[in-house]
């Protein structure tokens, strides 16, 4: 299927290997970054009962329905422990940087290479998610490491999230295939999505808000403001408000779009999203990259934000 053979069986003898191995990811976990870790946990301890998994980080209370936990554990642990970071594409965003302690460290992501680390690494930017990447591996390995329903639960979630519903340019025949396992192995495909789709009233009542709110510029460069003001009034915190994020792609008329959340210390977290034009060397400008349409940033005051706006008016302009 491709000329990465090896790499399964590197990840898959490392797996074999350890007694002890800890998943970590990023920050601000999403589905896909849970539904990896989480799904890898199951795959593991299904296929070698023996073998003890954890899973760091802290987890958001909106995404607690998934059922990945927060392994408590302590620095002895990671001795002669096998580490696998998952959806993680720099060292700064791994959650819990203990990672480092591992005795072997393996990562394994689908963001653009900008900061390679670990012994192993499998990385490929073009893939939809790290959970189609989990799913391939067992797919790969065969009887080796069998998927389970309740491990493809999770990998169903992460892929449904990363890729908004297969609705994004990532999606290919593999993110359908891998997705078509995930339902055989007996996932209920409708209840993820339904779970994964709707929101709480307040955020609902947040996002109409947003929507009478939105500001668009003739070049279909579109901002919104979160701030701790509004957040507050809708009772929705940092994690769920994440949620509006691809609404506003809905709207015809915007071609980039950018989510400013207020931080505490005002500085801005930036979420930046594009239909058709790449954005994340813009991001990498302002503390952040990212994926080619979907990236993070951080602008530490007003001004910041003006050059980052206008950057991203810059490339509607030239289009
Ligand atoms: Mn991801």
């Amino acid at each position: 299927m491709s000329n990465n053979t090896n790499i399964y069986r590197q990840i898959f003898e490392l797996i074999q290997s350890y007694n002890t191995i800890i998943l970590h990811r990023h920050i601000h976990p999403d589905p896909d970054a849970l539904g990896a870790q989480g799904g890898l946990q199951r795959l593991i301890e299904a296929n070698f009962p023996d073998k003890v998994v954890y899973t760091v980080g802290q987890i958001p209370e909106n995404l607690e329905f998934l059922g990945v936990k927060t392994s408590d554990i302590r620095f002895g642990h990671y001795q002669q422990a096998l580490v696998i970071v998952l959806d993680t594409a720099n060292q700064a965003r791994i959650d819990d940087q203990r990672y480092n302690l591992g005795e072997k460290i393996i990562k394994i992501d689908h963001h653009p290479a900008t900061d390679p680390y670990g012994d192993v690494q499998w990385v490929e930017d073009h893939r939809s998610s790290t959970s189609e990447m989990i799913v391939q591996l067992s797919h790969e390995l065969g009887n080796d490491f069998k998927m389970t329903k309740e491990a493809a639960e999770l990998l169903y979630a992460g892929i449904v999230g990363d890729t908004g519903r297969f609705l994004y340019d990532s999606v290919d025949a593999n993110t359908f295939y891998y997705a078509g396992q995930l339902q055989e192995a007996g996932v209920n495909t409708a209840l993820i999505g339904r779970n994964l789709d709707q929101m709480p009233l307040k955020v609902a009542q947040l996002a109409g808000y947003v929507y009478s709110h939105v500001n668009i510029n003739e070049n279909g460069l579109a901002y919104v403001d979160l701030t701790n003001q509004l957040l507050r009034k809708f009772n929705v915190d940092s994690d769920e408000s994440s949620m509006i994020v691809p609404l506003i792609g809905k709207i015809e008329e915007v071609k980039i779009w950018v989510i400013f959340v207020a931080q505490a210390d005002g500085t801005f977290r930036c979420r930046i999203r594009s239909k058709e034009v790449t954005i994340n060397h813009v991001a990498e400008q302002y503390r952040g990259g990212g994926h080619h349409l979907a990236s993070g940033a951080k602008v530490h005051d007003l001004s910041e934000r003006e050059a980052l706006l206008e950057s991203l008016n810059h490339l509607l302009e030239n289009e």
